[in-house]
């Protein structure tokens, strides 16, 4: 796939020749599949394409619980309120599972806090959309988590050392939320009433074009794959991601009895795939650029939580001053 990327010429990445010494000793690595470490020589945009799609990736877990996080007061019984606050912390793990791996890059966390609560910095688009029902909370397991899964086991094994040993233990978490999701669906699908039935239907309508849109831009539209490809910070194209999702999705849905919304979906026997429908990409980037449903509530929480926190940190650093300078004395 990578070098059918670099075959279109869309995104040119530089040739062996054309790097230096370094560089070219670094890509030699990568193609072994020697982990990069921290410490190890890097190109600088090696890392700061690592920084980017890390604390993207880390901004997006955190981000991301606050559209199930306003389904915890209202879950319909005690033991999928217990599910829910599990997942939710797990996502908080995930973020700082995250920053941590990018701090490994030389990049503080205020940083990286501060990009995202300016604006600079993105955050996964599907993270901008309303939660109105509680069928909401299986398709954000279902979808979303299924996407993030699809989406993330490859990266257990990309080429930067801590960002691929982080995502061993987020795999393994997203699974159990994939299942909780979908699990969460079959009761209410299999063995609901006609209305929950309905409910889910109508959620799936809302969610399904915006999980597909969380692999990013079709190929021959994203800017950074053949080079990040190139050095193994992603394994597979978002195309090939987003068809896997697919493939995988459409008998699941079959399963509960919902009809995916895509008039254009159909079994292609030749290909072995499914076909699906045009993606609305005035949507996805409309979102990206801040003006999705939600964008400026979430970010607005973000903010204030951490203005909120802010007590917690000068309790946290005094304290660590205070144990610094008695172990001084001492
Ligand atoms: N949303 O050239 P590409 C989760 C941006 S975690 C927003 O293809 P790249 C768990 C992209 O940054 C979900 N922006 O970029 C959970 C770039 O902009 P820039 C997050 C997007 O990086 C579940 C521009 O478009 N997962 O769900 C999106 O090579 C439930 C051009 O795109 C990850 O972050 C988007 N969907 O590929 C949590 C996984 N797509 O920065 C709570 C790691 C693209 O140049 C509850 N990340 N953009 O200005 C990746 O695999 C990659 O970064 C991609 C994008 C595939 C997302």
């Amino acid at each position: 796939m990578y070098a059918q990327l670099v075959e279109t010429g869309v995104k040119s990445v530089r040739s062996t020749d054309q790097l230096t010494g370094d560089e070219q000793a670094f890509q030699q690595r990568i193609d072994e599949g020697i982990r990069i470490e921290p410490k190890d020589w890097m190109p600088e945009p090696y890392r700061k394409t690592l920084i980017r799609q890390i604390s993207q990736h880390a901004h997006s877990e955190i981000v991301g619980m606050l559209p199930e996080g306003n389904w915890i007061t209202r879950a319909p019984t005690l033991k999928r309120k217990a599910i829910l606050l599990a997942k939710v912390q797990d996502e908080a793990g995930h973020g700082l599972y995250l920053y941590s791996a990018a701090e490994t890059l030389g990049v503080s966390r205020d940083e990286l806090v501060g990009d995202l609560h300016s604006g600079k910095a993105k955050y996964s688009s599907i993270f901008n959309y309303p939660t109105l029902t509680w069928a909401d909370i299986g398709m954000i397991g279902w979808l979303v988590d299924g996407s993030a899964i699809i989406n993330q086991i490859p990266l257990c094994r990309c080429s930067y050392g801590p960002y691929a040993r982080a995502m061993v233990r987020v795999c393994k978490e997203e699974s159990f939320h994939q299942r909780q999701g979908y699990d969460l669906l079959i009761q209410m699908c299999l063995h609901g009433t006609q209305a929950q039935k309905d409910m889910c239907q109508e959620a799936l309508n809302r969610w399904w074009w915006p999980a597909l849109m969380m692999f990013g831009p079709s190929d021959a539209d994203s800017p950074n794959s053949a080079q990040s490809m190139q050095w193994r910070i992603k394994l597979f194209s978002n195309d090939e991601l987003r068809q896997k999702m697919v493939d995988q999705t459409v008998p699941q849905a079959e399963y509960l009895g919902l009809k995916v919304p895509d008039p254009d979906l159909k079994w292609n026997k030749d290909q072995g795939h499914y076909d699906f429908g045009e993606i609305d990409w005035d949507e996805f980037y409309a979102v990206i650029k801040g003006n999705g449903p939600c964008n400026r509530e979430r970010l607005a929480a973000r903010v204030n939580a951490h203005k909120e926190g802010q007590w917690v940190r000068e309790a946290f650093s005094a304290y660590a001053n205070k144990h610094e300078s008695e172990q001084a004395v001492a």
